[in-house]
């Protein structure tokens, strides 16, 4: 048999084997199924350690091959990599944080190739005026850009752009590469223009269903996972469902959440709002994630195994969740995982070396075990 047709086979065999069938899962095309797949696996046994820009550059260096700050301090890289796509809409060349659109698909493609998975946040300029961040919250602007709208022609301009990207993302033998896209996030507080001061729930989820119908069914993106990851400001399940924009349009329960960490008495929220997540996800027969977390500078050494290890191991729900992925490492000005010098450092190694907190190579045996 050719390689090509075993693969296949292989994919079909495990995805009959599939006990959990969530309504989305449908919809996707195989590469993503066997990543949802894999994912739903990990539940209970494992936590995929991610960082966002990890490859593109860290701590006193920017695009050196090979290079991962994760890497340099615990010795393996992350499991799962997150990128950020604002500005591609415009056309730009760079991201907002000057990384460029040619070398994020490069990274993304060997992440893939490699074994690891990848993520992409979208904080896109406002289509009513471009020279708008996303973090303007003093304009209604979700209501003009929706089906209907003044602006709706533009924004489904930058959406197109969006499209042509992951359209690209492409093995050298034209294998599509899955992703999780996470766009809308943390609408639960007020600092973005999909925020909630600006924005109605009924509008969000609109935004949020238009954005993913719109990518795979017109454009065709069947590889593409989404996630829905509203920020701290809830502490319900029937709160953090808000703007939901329902179980066909999301594959990832997620949650951001910086703030609880840092609150004097925050730290019981972490686990119950990761709880709820667990919660509904189990519900649905869908995977939850910590999307977004991190201590920026590190100056607790041991935030990494009393802090997040804590609250990821906590309870048996939150040692379901599958992803934790902390932010970038711009400069010493701000940075989420330390450099090998930093104080932080040992305690970075204790959390990575926990037996169910994966980096890549983990993350890779997991899934040669669970092939069969
Ligand atoms: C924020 C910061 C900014 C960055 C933005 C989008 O948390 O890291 O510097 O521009 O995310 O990636």
């Amino acid at each position: 048999m050719k390689k090509q047709s075993a693969l296949l086979l292989l994919i079909a065999i495990i995805l009959a084997s599939c006990t959990h069938s969530p309504e989305k899962v449908n919809k996707n095309g195989q590469q993503a199924a066997l990543l949802l797949h894999f994912l739903n696996d990990a539940k209970g046994k494992g936590t995929l350690f991610g960082h966002q820009d990890d490859l593109a550059y860290g701590i006193g260096w920017k695009y050196v091959d090979g290079e991962s700050d994760t890497k340099r301090t615990a010795g393996d890289y992350p499991a799962l990599f997150g990128w950020e796509l604002g500005g591609l809409e415009l056309g730009h060349v760079h991201n907002l944080d000057s990384v460029p659109f040619d070398r994020m698909r490069n990274f993304a493609i060997w992440v893939h190739e490699n074994g690891g998975v990848n993520t992409f946040s979208w904080h896109p300029y406002s289509a009513l005026d471009t020279t708008k961040s996303s973090w303007v919250n003093d304009t209604r602007i979700v209501e003009h850009i929706l089906p209907g709208g003044s602006h709706h022609e533009i924004f489904k301009t930058h959406l197109d752009k969006v499209a042509a990207f992951f359209h690209n993302l492409k093995t050298s033998t034209g294998e599509p590469v899955p992703f999780i896209f996470r766009p809308w996030h943390e609408m639960d507080g007020g600092w973005f223009w999909w925020g909630k001061d600006t924005t109605t729930p009924e509008e969000l989820q609109q935004l949020f269903r238009y954005t993913i119908e719109y990518l795979v069914d017109e454009k065709g993106l069947k590889n593409m996972l989404s996630a829905y990851s509203p920020d701290r400001n809830f502490t319900s399940e029937e709160e953090y469902l808000t703007w939901y924009p329902g179980d066909d349009v999301v594959d990832v329960i997620g949650v951001d959440n910086y703030w609880d960490f840092r609150t004097p008495d925050g730290f019981p929220n972490v686990i119950k709002k990761l709880e709820i997540a667990v919660n509904y996800a189990n519900k649905t027969g869908k995977v939850a994630a910590f999307t977004e977390t991190g201590s920026d500078g590190i100056r607790d050494t041991t935030w990494y195994t009393e802090k997040l290890y804590a609250s990821l191991n906590a309870t048996e729900l939150t040692r379901q969740i599958v992803y934790a992925m902390v932010w970038r490492n711009r400069d010493l000005g701000h940075f989420y995982v330390p450099h090998p010098e930093h104080h932080a450092a040992g305690d970075f190694r204790e959390f990575t070396r926990k037996e169910n907190i994966w980096l890549l190579e983990d993350w890779k045996k997991f899934k040669a075990e669970h092939r069969h």
